[in-house]
């Protein structure tokens, strides 16, 4: 069996919450090998690219502001069945919910609301390819500039 990669990002409020040391120390309690690992400061265009699914949302802006706001921390992570084990273990998008009903659950630990929660897990086999080559696979020239890595 193969062992599955998938994509984590701790996110601004986590990152300047200093969330990130216990954030690591359950990815690897859980089971997980952080294979690659970053801190990058989003920009617009990389949040454009990174949230294009929710571009016409009502919460983009906001979504937009709250993930420019201050570095995130960027992670691959390797284990059998990452990509359900690692949404599983940060919880439902609404952190409120996530104290209420997966009190053991990352977003339980450091989120706030359905926007401040966090935490990121790419959610299926083609957004973790899709998440990890964005910030980490062969990139050219061009798309690497876009990124201003810390
Ligand atoms: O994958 P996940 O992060 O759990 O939720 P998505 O539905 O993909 O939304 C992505 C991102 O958008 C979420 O983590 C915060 C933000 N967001 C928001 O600000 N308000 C909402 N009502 C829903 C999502
Ligand atoms: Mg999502």
């Amino acid at each position: 069996v193969e062992k599955e990669k998938t994509l984590a990002m701790i996110k601004p409020d986590g990152v300047s919450g200093n969330y990130t040391t216990q954030i690591k120390s359950i990815i690897l309690e859980s089971g997980f090998n952080i294979v690659r690992e970053k801190m990058l400061q989003l920009n617009e265009e990389t949040v454009a690219h990174f949230y294009a699914e929710h571009s016409g949302r009502s919460f983009f802006p906001n979504l937009m502001k709250y993930m420019t706001s201050g570095p995130v921390y960027i992670m691959v992570l390797e284990k059998l069945n990452a990509i359900f084990d690692w949404r599983n273990l940060i919880g439902p998008t609404d952190s409120r919910k996530a104290k209420v009903s997966h009190q053991n659950s990352i977003r339980a630990i450091c989120g706030l609301d359905s926007e401040r929660n966090c935490v990121h897990g790419s959610d299926s086999p083609q957004s973790a390819a899709r998440e990890i080559s964005f910030f980490f696979g062969e990139i050219s020239g061009d798309a690497g500039s876009i990124h201003d890595e810390l």
